[in-house]
């Protein structure tokens, strides 16, 4: 039997349990363009949206793809609508999000899409494009220059590709218009993310053209935020549960936790949502938050998501079920990252860890290991590799984090321990694969190849000699005997 689709048409006919838009979505306005759609922004950003469109229509999201069609081919017949289901081992609950005023796939047309960033209606322009869509050098946090796409969008300003590329034209269009600039948020986890973003940002633009580069530095907001939410991809058995659920069909429901947090530098020019009637947090500094999510959240989960794949292990609540690995997290949050980090008044950071745990351990989630693997040039500097640099700063141990590093540098190697290939997904898979090949399973030889990846490590962790050390000691015995007989000789 074909179900009938999810729309406004059978919102009507949906169970009275499944929370739905309370508002008129006919009435929305777009006040927001988010770049990068996936399902992360459609189960974090979006839904704190949705919950402040009822007082106030302003502040509908534009999506926009930068890559592909998938998720406008799907939500579009659905009037934009789609649902998050939070689960854990109590059970489901789902909502149906109503946030979205339409959807861009940009490569289709982007002239059109500079011509919306330009609108004067277009007043905060948010992003989660992943690690890698700030075409940066992870080490240092400057834009890459020599980044294909960067290249490519100085030469055609006016219908770029890349997300850096799409603010600039945005804006370059607002400056020329004499057109007060949109905010930037970025919502991706990066170190200082606003910051970042306009470190990137004002550079591009300077090489565009000078005056114009001044504009960015000064006159555009770039709040920085922290962003929490486990939101793995959605699998195909999640299309048939929600359906069943449902009793209409959603070609891309999200599922996630029922846990979420976004803490925000309340630092807007145009404007905002009132975010924290729906439970975010507006800060002046967000660095505390984000250095104790980066570390102890992001940072557990890489080195869970390297380990616990080369055990075997599917998924993180599966790993957490290996008892030496959750040891080695508990050790490796308490004595290893928690001393790193600056004390926030009237924050329990031992309960924030208990629930970090808990989170790991949903036993409903399926947040595969691969999925947390991926990028992970572009994710150890800000999860692991600042966090070492603390700990030799302060003359302490770091172990554990090391670990973290060399189950990373011996998953690129591209061959699981049963000798089966790994889908390595990395902007450097291809480098990183041929070190490991020319490495010859030699555990000096490899280290030494990796750590001559300084966009990555820096040169100064590169040339330190006890961190190169430590890291020969694990890949050694991680090559040796194994992924779990190593953790279990940490833990
Ligand atoms: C994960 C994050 O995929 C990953 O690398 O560590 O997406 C993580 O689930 C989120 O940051 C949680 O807020």
């Amino acid at each position: 039997m074909t179900l009938p689709r999810l729309s406004n048409a059978t919102l009507a006919d949906l169970p009275a349990a499944v929370e739905r838009p309370a508002y008129d979505r006919a009435a929305i306005e777009t006040g927001i363009v988010h770049l990068g759609v996936g399902a992360f922004h459609r189960a974090h950003q979006a839904v704190y949206t949705d919950a402040v469109l009822k007082d106030d229509p302003r502040w509908g999201i534009l999506g926009v793809s930068l890559r592909n069609p998938d998720t406008r081919d799907a939500l579009e017949p659905q009037d934009g609508l789609y649902t998050v289901a939070a689960v854990d081992g109590a059970g489901a609950r789902l909502k149906i999000v109503g946030s979205s005023t339409g959807l861009v796939v940009a490569p289709e047309d982007p002239a059109r899409l500079v011509e919306i960033l330009a609108r004067p209606t277009t007043r905060i322009v948010t992003l989660t494009v992943t690690e890698k869509g700030y075409c940066h050098d992870p080490a240092t946090g400057r834009l890459n220059e020599s980044d294909p796409g960067i290249r490519r969008d100085l030469e055609h300003i006016d219908r770029p590709k890349t997300a850096i590329g799409f603010l600039a034209a945005g804006l370059k269009r607002r400056f020329e218009a004499g057109v007060a600039p949109f905010t930037v948020l970025s919502c991706d986890n990066l170190p200082a993310n606003g910051e970042t973003v306009k470190r990137i940002l004002s550079r591009f633009a300077e090489l565009v053209d000078p005056a114009f580069g001044r504009f960015v530095a000064s006159e555009v907001a770039f709040p920085s935020s922290m962003v929490d939410r486990i939101v793995p991809a959605t699998t195909e058995a999640d299309h048939a549960t929600i359906a069943a659920a449902l009793g209409v069909a959603d070609h891309w429901p999200v599922m996630t936790e029922p846990f979420s947090q976004w803490v925000i530098e309340d630092h807007f020019t145009l404007g905002r949502p009132d975010w924290a009637s729906a439970g975010a947090e507006f800060v002046s500094d967000v660095k505390p938050y984000e250095l104790m999510k980066l570390r102890l959240l992001n940072g557990s989960h890489s080195t869970i998501a390297y380990l616990g794949y080369l055990m075997g292990r599917g998924t993180v609540s599966e790993a957490m079920a290996v008892p030496a690995l959750k040891q080695l997290v508990a050790g490796l949050m308490d004595e290893e990252i928690t001393p790193t980090l600056p004390t926030l008044s009237g924050f329990d950071v031992g309960r924030y860890k208990r629930s970090l745990v808990e989170r790991f351990e949903n036993p409903a989630l399926k947040h595969r290991t691969w999925q947390i693997a991926m990028d992970g040039s572009q994710k150890l500097p800000q999860r692991l590799l600042g966090t070492i640099r603390d700990r030799i700063a302060a003359g302490a141990s770091f172990e554990r984090l090391a670990l973290g590093v060399a189950a990373w540098m011996r998953y690129v190697t591209g061959l699981d321990e049963d000798g089966a290939p790994i889908d390595v997904r990395d902007p450097l898979a291809a480098r990183l694969k041929a070190i490991g090949e020319a490495g010859r399973g030699d555990a000096r030889h490899m280290v030494a190849g990796y750590l001559e990846v300084r966009e990555v490590f820096g040169a100064d962790l590169a040339g330190h000699a006890d961190f190169r050390a430590t890291l020969e000691r694990h890949l050694t015995k991680l090559l040796a005997q194994g992924a779990r007989a190593t953790v279990e000789g940490l833990a």
